[in-house]
């Protein structure tokens, strides 16, 4: 069965633009209730240890610089379907591929730099939602 509840990061790139707000009401106006949600900056270790799954590849260490180069916003959204229906609303990893009108489409300039993370499965999600908010940050 699936869950309904995903984490998301705006991430450097997209909070630095003012992208902010309108990527939050466009999660909003798709039926996503924010549960938990801070701005922060990410530390080096926080950051190898959030992609610890790409520590191997060549865009690692780039990858680290990015995201702890500024604030991010921080949220666990709900939704029926949430992981897999924001993945949809995001769109694919790279913006040169991702559908139009979603949020990478809109406001993501590379692969490397686009904008907003979402989880890729339930269990991610847990992990995630619980590296960056304690459970009584959540309801
Ligand atoms: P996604 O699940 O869509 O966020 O994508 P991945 O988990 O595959 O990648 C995580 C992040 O690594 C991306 F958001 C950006 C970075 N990345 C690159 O910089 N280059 C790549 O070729 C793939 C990913």
């Amino acid at each position: 069965m699936s869950g309904n509840r995903t984490f998301t990061m705006l991430k450097p790139d997209a909070v630095e633009k003012g992208h902010t707000g309108a990527i939050l009401n466009q999660i909003n106006e798709a039926g996503f209730r924010i549960v938990a949600m801070k701005k922060t900056q990410m530390t080096t270790a926080d950051a190898q240890t959030f992609y610890a799954i790409h520590k191997e590849r060549p865009f690692f260490g780039e990858l680290v610089e990015y995201m702890t180069r500024g604030p991010i916003v921080a949220a666990i959204l709900e939704k029926d379907n949430a992981v897999e229906d924001f993945r949809a609303l995001i769109g694919a990893t790279n913006p040169a591929d991702a559908a139009e009108g979603t949020i990478r489409k809109k406001y993501a300039d590379s692969i490397s730099e686009n904008a907003i993370h979402g989880s890729d499965s339930d269990e991610n999600a847990e992990i995630e939602g619980a590296f960056h908010f304690s459970g009584r940050e959540m309801f």
